[in-house]
């Protein structure tokens, strides 16, 4: 048995995420983790909310709330969500939990030990309008690497590009959009990742399976101007947590507190301890200590490419320059942006479908199925109405939908509600099953590889494999002449629909259970063997006939959705 650990990007606080969120870290992070539980490996699967800095800040500020209620608020928001799409998070944390506060402080403590920490006296925007300093979010510019006019003062959202407040041009307060701003000392902590160069650029070549979307971006910001910059990791903010060296006082550095991308990643740490803490499990350190068990655990990060800079080289150089024997990711799978119909997503002009809404119009699995099919992998995805419709009433409800009900009203009309007895196999069924044994074998290797789109592709063909056996072998006509083959051919049908739903399961979980409740069984194993599979339903087993799995979009529906969702706010 294999043991996995899979970890999606922690989403901020502030605000409920969109579909582009959603399919770039926690979406095919959980279809990771339920293939991989389905395969009978050992998962832990984390995700949290990354509760502090100054998107926290903002958006409390906005919301006119105290930091700490707005975030307790919004954790509960997002994790009722989450739920609500059926990810299978072993445990969400948060950014803002003891644990973290604790873990970020030893791993600060353990870096200055080695002395990858130097203090820095530098100057920083200060806005004489707001009366403060003005870190990351709080201030907005052109970018200097590309142009781009709303480039924060912490990232660039258009080019990737890490940049540090000072470096904007034009900037501007987003608290007063006052451009009165000064520089004024300030003393800081510096992460020496320079030092760290070395040792990382070795790491990121040793990947030679990572997609080339994480290395490629890895390796642009390696090599930025003179190579790895030096990061400041502390901030003049109220919310976060307290700058401190362990347990004790940092003098200098009263009143600070780290930056949120110095402690979020750390999160996935403790995160595991909020898990035990919960009463879920006993041993964090087996899946984060290679010197307590961790060494065979497979870790695979899930994250957009914005995310991609700080997961391959700040997250490791915390973990690195520590010295201590913590787990180091396998695998950075990281996605493209999906756009929103001719445009993008846009939280601020409410443009684009956010999660809550999502679930609000049908259920998680159109969704689920849609996001994971159309995956932004190799390049940027784009959502529209037309394609959503058409892949839904196509995919799900003429293919899938279709199989199960066809199958299942057939044999109730002319056998009941049992699996037929009689017949044998021929050389028609035959053949599916060997097809079928290939694709299973393919969705499996495009599963391992985390091929998102792939997957999805092979075990549609998977579906379509059924139906056109049914078409073809009609049992419906095949009844009048042969009934005992009739029976052979339904009864393959019915075990068809219990190998789909235990296949369909990481994409499509609410369906696949529907399906496993309507063929009354709980026999949700593998199919390694697929004739065995396909002989689990015996004859005279009980199955009754679900209801309609996936109800077709209306042109009406569509039309009607494409402009509630166009955004009006601008
Ligand atoms: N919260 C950014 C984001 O949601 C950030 C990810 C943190 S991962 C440790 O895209
Ligand atoms: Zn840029």
């Amino acid at each position: 048995m294999a043991r996995h650990l899979i970890t999606s990007a922690i989403p901020y606080i502030n605000g409920i995420k969109h579909l582009g969120n959603l399919v770039g870290s926690q979406l095919p992070a959980d279809l990771f983790a339920r293939y991989q539980r389905a395969r009978g490996n050992e998962v832990m699967f984390l995700c949290a909310t990354d509760e502090h800095g100054t998107p926290a800040e903002l958006a409390a500020a906005k919301a006119g709330q105290p930091v700490a209620d707005y975030c307790a608020e919004m954790h509960l928001v997002q994790a009722q969500i989450a739920e609500g799409f059926g990810l299978s998070f072993d445990h969400f944390g948060r950014s803002s939990s003891e644990e973290n506060k604790k873990l970020t402080q030893h791993f600060a403590a353990k870096l200055a030990e080695n002395g990858l920490i130097r203090e820095v006296t530098e100057k920083q925007m200060y806005s004489k309008a707001d009366g403060r300093f003005l870190p990351d979010r709080y201030i907005e510019g052109t970018c200097p690497n590309c142009g781009f006019e709303s480039a924060r003062g912490d990232q660039c959202d258009n080019c990737t590009k890490q940049l540090d407040p000072i470096d904007l041009i034009n900037p501007h307060s987003t608290i007063s959009g006052s451009t009165d701003l000064e520089m004024r000392e300030t003393k800081h902590l510096y992460l020496c990742q320079s030092k760290m160069k070395d040792q990382l650029e070795a790491w990121i070549d040793s990947k030679t399976d990572w997609p080339v979307l994480t290395t490629s971006i890895a390796k642009k910001w390696l090599n930025d101007g003179d190579g790895l910059q030096d990061r400041g990791i502390t901030r003049d903010l109220d919310w976060g947590v307290p700058v401190k060296k362990g347990d004790e006082d940092w003098p200098g550095m009263e009143g600070k507190v780290f930056y949120v991308w110095f402690d979020a990643p750390i999160e996935y740490i403790a995160c595991s301890q909020e898990w035990v803490h919960a009463g879920k499990g006993n041993d964090w350190e087996r899946w984060w200590r290679t010197d307590k068990g961790a060494d065979d655990v497979t870790y695979t990060q899930f994250m957009g490419k914005d995310n991609v800079p700080f997961h391959t080289l700040s997250f490791p150089s915390t973990i690195l320059g520590s010295g201590e024997p913590w787990k180091l990711v396998d695998y950075i799978k990281s996605f493209n942006y999906l756009n929103y119909d001719g445009g993008q997503f846009s939280t601020s002009r409410g443009r684009g479908v956010f999660m809550d809404q999502a679930l609000e119009i049908l259920p998680a699995d159109y969704w689920r199925w849609w996001l994971l099919s159309h995956a932004p992998e190799s390049s940027d995805a784009e959502f529209t109405w037309e394609n959503f419709q058409a892949s839904v009433n196509k995919d799900l409800a003429d293919v899938l939908g279709n199989f199960v009900s066809r199958i299942t009203k057939f044999c109730r009309s002319k056998f009941g509600e049992a699996v037929p007895e009689g017949g044998v196999y021929g050389a028609q069924e035959e053949a599916l099953i060997a097809d079928l044994t290939g694709k299973i074998r393919a969705y499996e290797q495009f599963m391992e590889d985390k091929e998102v789109r792939k997957a999805a592709q092979e075990l549609r063909a998977i579906w379509v494999a059924g139906n056109e056996y049914l078409q073809s072998a009609a049992p419906w006509s095949t009844f009048k002449e042969d009934p005992e083959q009739a029976a052979a051919q339904v009864r393959l049908g019915l075990n068809l629909i219990r190998l789909y739903a235990v296949l369909s399961a990481p994409f499509i979980p609410g369906t696949s259970a529907t399906m496993l409740a309507a063929m009354n069984t709980q026999d949700d194993s593998w199919p390694n063997d697929v004739p065995a599979a396909l002989a689990a339903l015996s004859a005279g087993h009980g199955f009754t006939v679900p209801d309609v799995l996936f109800g077709k979009i209306t042109d009406e529906q569509r039309e009607d959705w494409q402009q509630r969702f166009a955004g009006t706010r601008d």
